[in-house]
């Protein structure tokens, strides 16, 4: 049997490779051997062990693992400081009162239909969400430079975009900072990319390794992709400034580097928009190449409903069409096309000038109560007398605190004080309200004083 194109081994996409690769294995040798060994298997039933006996049990996730183990723990003092979620000050996750808004305006709209999207999804979601993330006044969007696809959050945004530069992009190899977000190097390992780190943060200082970083993308080869957080840096906390900004964007564009801004916190840095988006829009004004993969999750707490988008700034205006082609190459079999209920919602906020401005105020109202969590834990510490200097709890940005505590005393905090967070120390503050900042605030300085 003729296998087609997807087999030979000069395809040089990923998934062409893995599409060669299942073609192979369907399509492999007629001996009686194999074929009696499948069709003797035990998925036929009756006796003998499970094709998949030999699978070993896979650790769970470093983040989402958290949860999982929170969720099983009986004690009514237990605290989840794992994954980036926000909650109220009563513990509870937050439906956005915009969200509501809109999602009863969706329901009350009787035309709306449930429909495929197109492969790039909801069109008015992708405009308005570049938009957002490049500024109403973005050249590149006047110029129609822009191809904006809708994705499955973040992460999909990430996953797509990593595909699109495996299959098109002349450079193989992914620079993401040290440390980063754990789902970074696995997205983008299997996007078909080759992952290497560059210096960003620095253990002495608890601050950004900023000769580090720039050392490393200096000797990075011409044209290597750079993944950058646009703000809020996951799990550090730390942001370089504006004017740093400035060095490493010369710096990237005289060696030709590609950025791939990951901006999952847009509003959550400074409680602004416009003020997080600052470091991609100075990149889009030199008129130069990026992507950016843009999520909801956060910033509009619509964790589930998985909304994101991909951009891909390009030159001009008909290699960006071009680009929008392939990526509906990437998309398809991939998973079809994206889902309409969340990024319905998106447009409804983004297109609304009230819903919008209330949207920005709640977004503000998180992000303050995240700062008034670090002051209150700080203050703790401070009032308890904690060894140690732990100014970088009010210093760093974001959502998380990048404690500095080791996996030793993250375990005897989860084990003795029901608290839970990510073995790296990593602290989710959005998960900490003013009752629990002293169970938190007893737990750091029992395990500071125990020197484990
Ligand atoms: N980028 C970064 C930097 C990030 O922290 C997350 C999520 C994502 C992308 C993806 O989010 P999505 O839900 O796909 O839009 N981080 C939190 C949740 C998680 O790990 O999935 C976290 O670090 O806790």
């Amino acid at each position: 049997m003729k296998t087609n194109d997807f087999s030979s081994s000069s395809s040089s996409s990923p998934s062409d490779r893995r599409i060669g690769a299942l073609l192979r294995h369907l399509t492999a040798g007629t001996d009686a051997d194999r074929v009696s060994s499948v069709f003797a298997s035990p998925t036929s039933g009756g006796a003998g062990g499970s094709v998949f006996a030999h699978l070993v049990q896979a650790p769970e996730d470093a983040i989402l693992g958290v949860t999982i183990a929170y969720n099983k723990d009986p004690s009514p003092i237990k605290l989840n400081l794992g994954v980036g979620a926000y909650r109220t000050e009563e513990g509870k996750p937050l439906v956005l009162n915009v969200v509501r808004k809109a999602e009863q305006q969706l329901i009350n709209d009787r035309s709306r239909i449930k429909e495929y999207l197109p492969i790039v999804g909801l069109v008015e979601f992708n405009k308005l969400s570049a938009k957002l993330i490049l500024g109403a006044d973005s050249p590149a969007i006047r110029e129609n430079r822009v191809t904006t696809v809708e994705c499955l959050s973040g992460t999909g945004s990430l996953r797509v975009g990593g595909e699109f530069l495996a299959r098109h992009y002349h450079q193989k190899t992914i620079y993401i900072p040290q440390p980063t977000w754990g789902n970074h190097p696995k997205i983008f390992t299997l996007a078909g990319l080759s992952v290497k780190t560059y210096r960003y943060y620095d253990p002495s200082t608890r601050g950004l390794n900023f000769q580090g970083l720039l050392e490393d993308l200096g000797a990075a080869p011409q044209g290597s992709i750079v993944l950058l957080h646009a703000c809020a840096h996951n799990p550090t906390g730390v942001d370089p400034t504006l004017e740093q900004w400035e060095q490493i964007r010369k710096l990237m564009r005289s060696k030709g580097l590609m950025p791939f801004f990951d901006s999952a916190y847009q509003g959550f840095a400074s409680g602004s928009l416009d003020t997080d988006a600052k470091p991609i829009r100075m990149f889009v004004a030199d008129g130069g190449e990026l992507l950016v993969a843009q999520s909801y999750a956060k910033n509009m707490g619509l964790y589930g409903e998985r909304v994101g988008a991909l951009s891909i700034v390009c030159k001009a205006a008909d290699v960006a069409g071009r680009v929008e082609s392939q990526l509906k190459l990437v998309i398809r079999p991939m998973y079809s096309n994206p889902p309409i209920h969340g990024a319905s919602i998106v447009a409804v906020i983004l297109r609304d000038k009230n819903l919008f401005n209330e949207w920005t105020l709640e977004l503000k109202a998180m992000a303050d109560r995240i700062i008034s969590m670090r002051k209150q834990l700080f203050e703790a510490l401070r009032a308890r007398g904690t060894p140690g200097d732990w100014t970088h709890i009010i210093k760093q940005i974001g959502m998380f605190t990048f404690t500095g505590l080791n996996p030793a005393q993250v375990s005897y905090m989860t084990k003795e004080y029901h608290i839970y967070m990510t073995s790296d120390g990593r602290i989710s503050m959005a998960g900490l309200s003013s009752k629990t900042v002293p169970h938190l605030a007893d737990a750091i300085h029992a395990v500071v004083t125990k020197a484990l």
